[in-house]
């Protein structure tokens, strides 16, 4: 990792961050054990644990433009684990658990702060559905708590909890443990800690097609760099499944949605936590540089487009504006977009596919930053044994034709 004057230019012509650290080139080997497609967090992690708890370290992660360029590193980096259903419950908070020691674990400070995440009700139906999550919660021993208005104004104080308010604040649902992370460092942590593994990172490389051999295994990927061969493909590319999982014949019940994100101007410490509201429209948390780090619904149009539309980050600031007046005279610096890909029951699919030798972890939607150690944890248990980990059984694709769903929606707590 160096911050050369060339690094620095050559990242500005790649239309990255100035400041992005120069990852080293990389030229594929012709045969992997594994190659895991899509250097989000979710990928480099499953190769980190690949290498860490399977000691499989002939791996290769390719990623068709630079590692952590995707969702993980567009996202609000909200943390929290209280889904309703036992399952996600499970998988969110075997993640939390995970997030908790993650700076330790990569030697990398990824920045994890437990300020507390706070669901706020607006609305009767909101207040019975935040309940039973935290009833819910509680039963499996997850903290989840329930507040008045003036209990979660006490917790931050900018919140407005006017009864003049166009949708006032009924209640809150807090989770103390919840809280945020530096994204790009979680990318770096665990590339590095991958790459001492001897893992290797191939960035600028987009995979084309998955090819199978005569008797339907997975053979490897054809990728821009041309052929490379592998046992094992795992594929972890959050918005762009779809078109690359069909190449190998597997089709999947995703859409996909630009979902965005804007920061202010920096200003002193003011937002003690994050907040979200599914029914206004918006969620806030403010970043440890000072930026109210603030986020939207999805468009309402499927897209592959990495930017939404306008009106979509208008109705959120207004949201914004209508919670905390307080913040109404604050500037936007910047707004960026990202592609989510959303499953019908708002759960994801971590594992097996009927191609053998070939593994999927799609559908995060919304909210797969939370989810970053955990699934990647399970998801290179899966790859290792060819078998599910027990927390990602029941997120096997097949729940698809059986019916047995998991239908968070209102867990996901952001429009869409
Ligand atoms: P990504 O980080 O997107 O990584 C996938 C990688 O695959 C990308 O780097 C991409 O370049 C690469 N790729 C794609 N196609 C190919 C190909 N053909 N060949 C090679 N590489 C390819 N979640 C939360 O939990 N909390 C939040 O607060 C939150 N806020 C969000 C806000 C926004 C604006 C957005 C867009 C998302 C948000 N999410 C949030 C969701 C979260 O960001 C994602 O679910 C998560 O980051 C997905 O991680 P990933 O590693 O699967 O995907
Ligand atoms: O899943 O908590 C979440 C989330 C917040 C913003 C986007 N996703």
């Amino acid at each position: 990792m160096r911050f050369s004057f060339l690094s620095l230019m050559r990242n500005a012509m790649a239309g990255q961050s100035l400041w992005t650290p120069q990852w080293p080139q990389v030229e594929p080997k012709p045969f992997y054990d594994a190659i895991i497609v899509g250097a989000g967090g979710h990928g480099l992690g499953a190769a980190y644990y690949l290498a860490k708890e399977h000691g499989i370290t002939n791996v290769a992660v390719l990623d068709k433009g630079w590692l952590g360029g995707g969702n993980t590193g567009r996202n609000t980096t909200i943390i929290r684990s209280n889904y309703l259903y036992d399952e996600s419950a499970g998988l969110y908070d075997h993640a939390l658990k995970l997030w908790e020691s993650l700076s330790q674990e990569l030697n990398y400070n990824v920045m994890f702060s437990q300020r507390g995440v706070l669901m706020l009700a607006h609305t009767v139906h909101d207040i019975q559905v935040f309940k039973r999550h935290v009833y819910a919660n509680q039963r499996l021993g997850i903290d989840n708590e329930w507040l008045t208005p003036a209990e979660a104004q006490a917790y931050c104080p900018p919140l407005n909890i006017s009864a003049d308010a166009r949708y006032p604040v009924l209640g809150a649902a807090l989770q103390r443990r919840g809280g945020v992370a530096r994204h790009d460092a979680v990318a770096w942590g665990y590339a590095r800690a991958a790459a001492e593994r001897g893992v290797d990172i191939i960035q600028n490389c987009a995979a084309v097609s998955i090819r199978r051999d005569a008797d339907g295994r997975v053979a490897g990927v054809d990728t821009e760099r041309g052929f490379i061969g592998a046992k094992k493909v795992a594929v972890s590319v959050a918005g762009n499944t779809s078109p690359l999982m069909e190449s190998a014949g597997v089709r999947l019940p995703l859409e996909s949605y630009p979902l965005q994100a804007l920061v202010s101007e920096p200003v002193k410490p003011v937002m003690p936590c994050v907040v979200m509201s599914n029914t206004v429209h918006g969620y806030i948390s403010q970043s440890d540089k000072g930026e109210l780090v603030i986020g939207s619904g999805t468009d309402q149009y499927i897209s592959y487009s990495q930017r939404g539309a306008l009106h979509i980050v208008e109705e959120t600031v207004a949201a914004i504006c209508e919670l905390f007046p307080t913040f109404s005279r604050m500037r936007m610096l910047r707004n960026w977009g990202g592609i989510v890909d959303v499953t019908p029951d708002r759960s994801p699919i971590v594992g097996k596919t009927p191609v053998p030798g070939l593994y999927v972890n799609c559908g995060w939607g919304t909210g797969g930053f939370k989810a970053t150690p955990g699934s990647a944890h399970v998801f290179a248990h899966t790859i290792a044994r060819d078998e599910p980990h027990g927390l990602n059984a029941p997120f096997h694709l097949d729940r698809f034709r059986t019916g047995r769903l998991i239908d968070e929606a209102a867990a996901a707590a952001v429009a869409h």
